[in-house]
């Protein structure tokens, strides 16, 4: 019995030393598979020894010594002296440092880049990790372990790496009550009820995911926002937080609502202009500060989809931001201004509505404002053209908004890799200054010269064990990182680290997951919205297909809206035969798709309402080619899995089979996209699917009959 009990004992040991339930996210650092490898690091890394004590260095030295000892197997000394093998850590004001680093390499890196150098000093070899400051040595860390982690040679490093954007910033659409706007990923990770007193674990983790991807930035809430979060409760609870995150160079900002001054401050009014609202302003801005010293500041949804905002009071945007801005500024604080609004009242075309509210106001937002601006003009669909205002506000620091969690992407059950879709916007040619003008250098601010720059998404983060739900969603947010901190990287770069990190080095596994990888947005763009088509999904809880829905209170949250169907043909025309939306544009850009017949075929329904047998690139009629794409998404699925099968036991069993199950998922709901569509909008063409493709076997009422009162996702700003 004795021995039994022994027995199971070390199953449970080994059980939960190996438990791979993903909650380790890319910071893994087991043992180096590679005997090779593993006795090159061994021999250049002895022992490791930093300048200095402060609670960064601190941060980064109890991550070294734990990381370095699971991926070398071997007890990791802390030093101090310089001796061979020695990993030295510092900033560049360490006078030992300076000595091994020139003053050249450190005026390359700004404030938080770094350098990760080998060098020799009194004939021994050393490698030396340092920044301008503590946080530059951290991430210095976090990528010399990078280096580790995916199998680099660390001879001869000579790295110098600096942050493309300022501001790196994740956005929690996370509510009070713990449920998460468009979450998927289980409730808040904030338990507000415990805090400030209890320290979750969680944060610790969640803080150090960031800093080794080199996140700066949390807006902790939803930008449906809930005044509670300014009361002195809970920007204690809020303080709490900040102390965790401080160390690994991470500020907090919070979602402030408009109204605040009313429901909290006890005024009648919550007018910008109103010299007792702006008092109010100032007075919290003040005592945020006195809770939390390195406060980043507010970001703010106005006038948008119900918000309180300057509009109440018929005062522009620029009112209501300059006004917060005001109250920031004492502090260095900045307001993020959200540019996602299209009017209650407006009945233009729903694409064009930010554009023409922000545009005339450029110049006109004080100077620590920053407008935050989705990657595209609707609302983070599968495929968008970039937004029109990249590249229009030229005196305006403007930065993007991207969405990690897949509210219109299939939520935490498929499987898309998001980096492409990002990378499409960050490349996309705004000539706002002649060619070369990529939304990426808007948004750094190279291409007009602005002093902070910054890229936000909104955040896919839950309380589920693997933070994400699908496992393969954290390669977003790990995608998102990167990307903000150098947007020169390509998607097979960054697919490629993050699966060795999170899974292993094995060539064909890489290999093979990242073909899926890379493959996986174009895959579910064709299932969903092929060939332009956008927002046909269902209605409020935006779960699955519902391209007939036409029955929301406004026009522009119906998908008929947006994808026009009729007997003649399909797509929006935004054209200056449609909406002209077109004209928002640089000429060179509209001109590449204002022409029916030389209009990228990505982009086709986005710009045209197109005949039914208009004739594409293919060859196939219109409806041909819709049916073809369709197919084609579901046909790619199918093959991810065939790919994924074909890895068993290659990884470990548990993650394994989740994907496995996520992937049966993904093809059950590719094929229930497929079918709805292509059956609705048969409709209207009246033409068959063409032969050879499987014809779908359930009617259009039936899909049109399914029923979601419980998708996950609908939050409330509680
Ligand atoms: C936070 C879309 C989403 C909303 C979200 C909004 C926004 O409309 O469906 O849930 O609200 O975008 O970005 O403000």
């Amino acid at each position: 019995m004795k021995k039994y009990f022994v027995l199971l004992y070390c199953c449970l040991t080994v059980y939960t030393l190996h438990a791979e339930d993903g909650y380790r996210l890319w910071l893994r650092y087991d043992k180096i598979d590679n005997s090779k490898l593993l006795q090159e690091y061994r021999n250049a890394i002895s022992s490791i020894q930093f300048t200095r004590t402060s609670p960064t260095l601190n941060a980064a030295k109890e991550e070294l010594l734990n990381d370095l000892q699971g991926l070398l197997d071997k007890k990791i000394q802390l030093q101090d002296k310089i001796d061979n093998g020695i990993v030295l850590i510092g900033a560049a004001a360490d006078s030992i440092i300076h000595s091994l680093i020139s003053n050249d390499t450190f005026n390359k890196i700004g404030k938080e880049g770094f350098v990760i150098k080998t060098v020799k000093r009194n004939e021994k070899n050393i490698i030396v990790i340092a920044g301008n400051t503590d946080v530059g040595a951290l991430y210095g860390c976090f990528h010399f372990l990078r280096l580790l982690q995916t199998h680099q040679t660390i001879q001869h490093l000579s790295i110098v790496s600096a942050p493309s954007v300022q501001l790196r910033m994740l956005d929690h659409w996370d509510n009070l009550n713990r449920t998460v706007e468009r979450g998927y990923a289980g409730m808040s990770i904030w338990n507000w009820q415990k805090l400030p007193d209890y320290i979750d674990r969680r944060y610790i983790d969640y803080a150090r995911a960031n800093a080794s991807i080199g996140i700066n930035a949390v807006a902790l809430n939803n930008v449906n926002a809930n005044a509670t979060i300014l009361t002195k409760d809970y920007l204690i609870k809020v303080a709490a937080l900040a102390n965790v995150f401080r160390p690994y160079g991470i500020k907090i900002f919070l979602s402030a609502r408009f109204s605040a001054p009313i429901e909290i401050g006890g005024l009648k009014t919550a007018d910008p202009l109103d010299e007792q609202v702006q008092k109010w302003w100032k007075q919290k801005a003040d005592e945020i500060y006195q809770y939390i010293p390195d406060f980043g500041g507010f970001l703010v949804k106005a006038n948008s989809e119900g918000q309180p905002g300057p509009q109440n009071y018929n005062r522009t945007h620029a009112d209501g931001a300059n006004m917060l801005a005001d109250a920031l500024a004492p502090h260095n604080g900045i307001v993020i201004w959200r540019a996602f609004v299209y009017s209650n009242d407006t009945i233009d075309d729903r694409f064009k509505q930010a554009y023409n509210e922000f545009k005339p106001l450029d110049g006109k937002f004080r100077k620590n404002v920053l407008i935050q601006v989705k990657n595209g003009p609707i609302d983070f669909q599968p495929r968008e053209p970039f937004h029109p205002l990249f590249g229009a506000m030229p005196q305006t620091q403007v930065m993007t908004e991207f969405q990690l969690t897949q509210e219109y992407l299939g939520f935490s059950t498929h499987l898309v890799f998001l980096a492409p879709l990002f990378k499409e916007c960050l490349d996309a040619d705004t000539y706002a200054k002649g060619q070369g003008s990529f939304v990426s250098k808007v948004i750094d601010g190279s291409l007009d010269n602005h002093s902070i720059s910054g890229m936000s998404a909104v955040s896919n983060i839950g309380n589920d064990i693997n933070w994400t739900g699908h496992p393969f969603a954290q390669a977003n947010w790990y995608a998102f990182g990167r990307l903000a901190w150098n947007h020169d990287l390509t998607s097979a770069q960054i697919a490629d680290e993050w699966i060795r990190q999170t899974f292993i080095n094995d060539k064909r596994f890489v290999d093979t997951v990242k073909t899926m990888m890379l493959a996986s947005r174009e895959t579910t763009v064709d299932y969903m919205t092929p060939l332009g088509l956008h927002h046909i999904m269902g209605y409020s809880h935006h779960y699955g297909p519902a391209p007939w829905y036409n029955t929301a209170t406004r026009a522009d949250w119906n998908p008929t809206y947006f994808h026009k169907a009729d007997t003649a043909g399909i797509g929006f025309d935004r054209t200056a035969t449609g909406s002209n939306a077109l004209s928002q544009y640089a000429p060179e850009v509209s001109k590449k798709f204002e022409d029916i017949n030389t209009c990228d075929e990505k982009y086709l329904l986005w710009f045209h309402h197109v005949p039914w047998n208009f004739k594409i690139n293919s060859g196939r009629s219109l409806w041909d080619e819709l049916c073809y794409k369709y197919y084609a998404g579901v046909d790619s699925v199918r093959w991810m899995q065939r790919s994924w099968n074909n890895l068993q036991g290659v990884i470990d069993d548990e993650r394994f089979e989740q994907v496995k199950m996520l992937l049966t998922i993904q093809e059950k709901e590719a094929v229930w996209w497929r079918n709805a569509c292509v059956l609705y909008f048969q409709t209207f063409s009246k033409m068959p699917v063409p032969k050879g493709f499987e014809q779908p076997d359930k009617s259009l009422e039936y899909y049109e009959g399914l029923q979601f009162p419980y998708a996950p996702g609908i939050g409330g700003n509680q």
